[in-house]
């Protein structure tokens, strides 16, 4: 699998909750656009009020904070309605899978959850999606940990 650098991200904050910090990077996948965004906790500690991650998931557990964002392709509605499984290849091979907890930030319905990437290097998601109906899909995204954050 070819990586792509996700680029940090200096957008404002968007139609939802991305925070400005946060690399970021689209895939569509079955009719479903998918957004990844990860945030260092590090990041998250410096801005509190402009992070509700904070108070996720019973507090920052981990290195990063990692969102997934669901929108329908066709008429841009988020799709609030889908469990997520997130299966991480770290870079040392290892793997770690979690459930994605839906997370209601500015009144939208996306999943989230700490994982820990303190290793520099490459790591592979996979972002298991299963609609309430439907067929259950999966994007791949490379995220490529260059540096601090
Ligand atoms: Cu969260």
């Amino acid at each position: 699998m070819k990586g792509i650098i996700l680029a940090a991200a200096f957008l404002l904050v968007s139609v939802f909750a991305v925070p400005a910090y946060a690399q970021h990077e689209i895939k569509t996948v079955d009719g479903l656009k998918v957004t990844l965004a990860i945030t260092s906790v590090d990041e998250i500690k410096k801005h509190p009020e402009e992070h509700p991650e904070i108070k996720m998931h019973g507090g920052p557990k981990g290195t990063h904070h990692l969102l997934i964002h669901i929108e329908d392709e066709k008429t841009g509605k988020v799709v609030g309605d889908v469990s997520v499984k997130t299966i991480v290849h770290n870079p040392d091979g290892s793997r770690t899978e979690k459930i994605l907890e839906p997370m209601a930030l500015a009144g939208f319905e996306d999943y989230g959850n700490y994982f820990d990437f303190k290793e520099l290097g490459d790591y592979h998601i996979e972002v298991a999606m299963t609609p309430l109906k439907g067929a259950p899909k999966k994007a791949f995204f490379v995220y490529e940990r260059r540096g601090e954050h």
